[in-house]
């Protein structure tokens, strides 16, 4: 089982830092990827965001997320130690079908990726499940928590509506909560651990 963190490190890698893990945060449009590196990260993250403009209004739909004042242009990063040596360095990356080109660079190297939907707008995830899934990484989906969600589905109706194999990890988060979102991305790595048992060392 994986635990969450000790404690935090500064810039510089822990001593005990052995095991290396690339891993996309992946989603569509403003459903809370850059807010969830943020949240998590140990280092200050880099960001590459830009005031939204009119003209990106046809492209990007801005229902649900109507006081979003900006957006990532290329990617996030942030980094996160966890316990036992493994150092998760996360790449936000664009959910959106014509962000495919950057996906092949993007996802050389990755491990997994954890996948965040709004259940306001699930179907707005399906492109980015796509990309994780034609990339063949191992994934877990996170349902961020937004206050004016549909209560009424269940975990069931959830996983069917996403089309989820029965491993694929599927937890709730609020990306705005670094607690949260380690558990997120907990759960993905045990999913990664558990196809991959590491050899005794
Ligand atoms: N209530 C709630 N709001 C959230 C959550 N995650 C993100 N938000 C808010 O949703 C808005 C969009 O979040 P971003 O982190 O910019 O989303 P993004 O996926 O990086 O967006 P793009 O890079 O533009 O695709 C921000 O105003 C966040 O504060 C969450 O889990 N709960
Ligand atoms: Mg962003």
């Amino acid at each position: 089982m994986v635990s969450a963190p000790s404690g935090s490190s500064g810039v510089h890698l822990p001593d005990t830092a052995g095991d290396l893990v690339k891993i996309l945060v992946a989603g569509p449009f403003g459903v809370g990827k850059t807010t969830l590196i943020d949240s998590v990260s140990e280092i200050r993250p880099l960001h590459t965001e830009e005031r939204l403009t009119e003209a990106s209004a046809p492209t990007d739909d801005l229902d649900g997320v109507r006081e979003k004042t900006t957006t990532t242009v290329a990617v996030d990063f942030g980094r996160i130690s966890l316990p036992d040596g493994v150092v998760l360095y996360l790449f936000g990356a664009p959910g959106q079908a014509r962000f495919r080109p950057l996906w092949d660079d993007l996802a050389h190297g990755a491990l997994g990726a954890l996948v965040l939907v709004d259940s306001r707008r699930v179907d707005a995830s399906f492109d980015a499940l796509e990309l994780v899934e034609e990339t063949g990484l191992p994934y877990a989906v996170a349902f961020n928590a937004f206050p004016d969600a549909p209560r009424h589905h269940t975990p069931a109706q959830l996983r069917a509506a996403l089309d989820l194999e029965p491993a694929t990890p599927m937890v709730t988060c609020d990306a705005r909560d670094a607690a949260s979102s380690l558990g997120a991305l907990l759960a993905l790595v045990q999913r990664l651990v558990d196809r991959h048992p590491s050899e005794p060392r």
